[in-house]
């Protein structure tokens, strides 16, 4: 963030707001750590704020501080419609266009608050006062971090707001192992941890909650996993029966992607997951080194995201999108295996 913005939004900050906190829908750890952050940051500097998310999110991210405050715009419509009228300052984090928010999209659009954008994905659109964008950080959380730093205020970063942003951070950076996770990011974890972040429960709380079926149904993912070592390529399945059959819960395949990574020589996973209900397959891609899984989206599967983590849908069946996915691999001579 540059001076003049730290400035705008200093000013902003100055004076009494009915701020709306956003985060993208079907929110990760990234997306409500960061507004449940920024939440506390705002209520205890004496602002009026309400995070709103577009959808519910999985079970995992509700033991958080602040989630049961949390208004979800599917369930809570009236109120939440209600706060988005009257809002004079919105603030969106991790996305960059409206696009990404489903049903909340026109609201926002009709509304004539202004717009903070906060983000680490690429090209932000421009319907922000004050756009914090910046692809090369580990996670929005990392961001808010360095929001309150702008503002000189990490003095008032509380248990509760370093428990949310250490989440957000943990989670994007899967762990502290991608290639996105600097010493920067490690030094602001430290801090985070002496400021209160209990950094076991955080762990615990987020990937010790498992339940039987969830467990079932990665395996069921693992055994349909399809290995294409000719293009350093692996891709698992799972089909709406294969779901059902697992009680499936929202949120519950989170991660299974990654594990197509933890393959010797594959340098390029993904997983394609059957929704009857939308009538789509919901894809999620990862890549290691230079292979833009956001640029394969964005070209191939109407979707995007970051170099190395991107999704995206197709509307095609499930056997005819692996299909299309596996003939569009032979054209991308960086997979080929020499
Ligand atoms: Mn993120």
């Amino acid at each position: 963030m540059n001076f003049e913005d730290i400035q705008t939004v200093k000013k902003l900050l100055s004076v009494p707001q009915k701020i709306v906190i956003v985060p993208h829908k079907n929110p990760d750890g990234d997306a409500i750590g960061s507004t449940l952050a920024l939440w506390h940051f705002l209520n205890d500097m004496g602002q009026e704020a309400t995070v709103i998310s577009p959808n519910d999110y999985p079970k995992f991210l509700k033991w958080m501080p602040g989630n049961d405050r949390i208004l979800n715009f599917e369930k809570e419509n009236t109120q939440a419609r209600d706060k988005i009228e009257n809002a004079t300052l919105i603030i969106t984090l991790d996305f960059n266009h409206l696009g990404r928010i489903g049903q909340m999209q026109s609201f926002l659009e009709h509304s004539n608050a202004t717009f903070i954008m906060i983000d680490h994905h690429q090209a932000p659109d421009d319907y922000a006062k004050v756009t914090y964008s910046d692809v090369h950080m580990s996670s929005t959380c990392e961001m808010v971090y360095n929001f309150i730093e702008f503002l000189g205020n990490t003095d008032k970063i509380t248990a509760e707001i370093a428990n949310c942003i250490y989440t957000g951070i943990m989670t994007d950076t899967g762990s502290f192992k991608f290639a996105s996770t600097t010493s920067r990011t490690h030094r602001v974890v430290a801090d985070l941890i002496d400021k209160g972040a209990n950094n076991t429960a955080v762990h615990h709380n987020v990937y010790d909650t498992n339940s039987p079926g969830r467990l079932h149904l990665l395996g069921c993912a693992l055994k349909n996993m399809v290995i294409i070592n000719d293009h350093k390529t692996a891709y698992i399945t799972l089909s709406q029966e294969e779901l059902d059959n697992h009680q499936f819960q929202k949120g519950d395949t989170e991660g299974f992607v990654n594990y197509g990574l933890t393959l010797e020589g594959i340098i390029f996973a993904a997983i394609f997951i059957e929704n009857k209900e939308e009538g789509i397959i919901k894809i999620s891609l990862r890549s290691v080194g230079d292979f833009s899984v956001n640029d394969f989206a964005r070209k191939h599967f109407d979707g995007g995201g970051h170099d190395n983590a991107s999704g995206g849908k197709s509307e095609l069946s499930l056997a005819e999108t692996t299909q299309k996915f596996e003939s569009l691999l032979k054209t991308y001579k960086e997979l080929r295996a020499s």
